[in-house]
């Protein structure tokens, strides 16, 4: 089976790659913009999309949107957090977590997929929490300020690794349970 991964980011593509070679989906990755609108929730802005996509063609693909909510900053990035990270940075979100001794945060991952003529969409999620500094050189985005063990940073770990216990490794496994009531 092959599923397109349409996103700019190539991180995710590799995740992906990674994650669904051991159920034998390959993965075509797909450069193809859309909309995402501007709403609180990871799954109104997967399920806009999908729409999008499917009304120009597209058939077989998954689109993934990501945040990273920190508890201390009442949720915030969250939905905001690709500009966030466009804009201030690791480095903004730390001097805004200076001082701040409660450092929990959670990653969420909502996939809109669509199979066969079947839209599915779940959200996985990874509890974890802000680093002091930034760490590692592997992975993208936050990863180099947010662990899930309070010990490495995602940018500590082999792909594989971050995969078994990230937000987007959860959401997989969500995927693949519903994929087999489809396939
Ligand atoms: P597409 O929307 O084109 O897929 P994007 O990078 O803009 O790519 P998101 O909107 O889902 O993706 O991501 C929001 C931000 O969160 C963005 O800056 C990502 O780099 C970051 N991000 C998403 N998943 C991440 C992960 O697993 N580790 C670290 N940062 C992540």
């Amino acid at each position: 089976m092959i599923l397109k991964v349409v996103t700019s980011n190539p991180g995710k593509v590799t995740e992906y790659r990674e994650a669904l070679s051991s159920f034998s989906i390959d993965i075509e990755h797909t450069r193809i913009p859309y909309d995402e609108i501007q709403t609180s929730r990871l799954e109104d802005v997967v399920e806009n999309g999908m729409e999008h996509l499917k009304a120009s063609g597209l058939t077989d693909f998954i689109i993934d949107d990501s945040g990273m909510f920190v508890g201390a900053l009442k949720g915030f990035p969250g939905v905001y957090s690709a500009y966030v990270q466009r804009t201030i940075g690791n480095a903004g979100i730390l001097r805004l977590m200076e001082n701040e001794e409660n450092r929990e945060a959670n990653f969420q991952c909502c996939i809109g997929c669509n199979l066969k003529g079947k839209d599915i969409v779940v959200l996985g999620k990874c509890d974890g929490m802000i680093l002091k500094k930034e760490t590692g050189t592997e992975g993208f985005g936050y990863d180099p300020i947010f662990s899930h063990d309070g010990k490495r940073s995602f940018a500590e770990l082999p792909i594989v690794e971050k995969n078994r216990v990230s937000h987007r490794g959860d959401a997989v496994r969500l995927l693949m349970k519903e994929i087999e009531k489809v396939v």
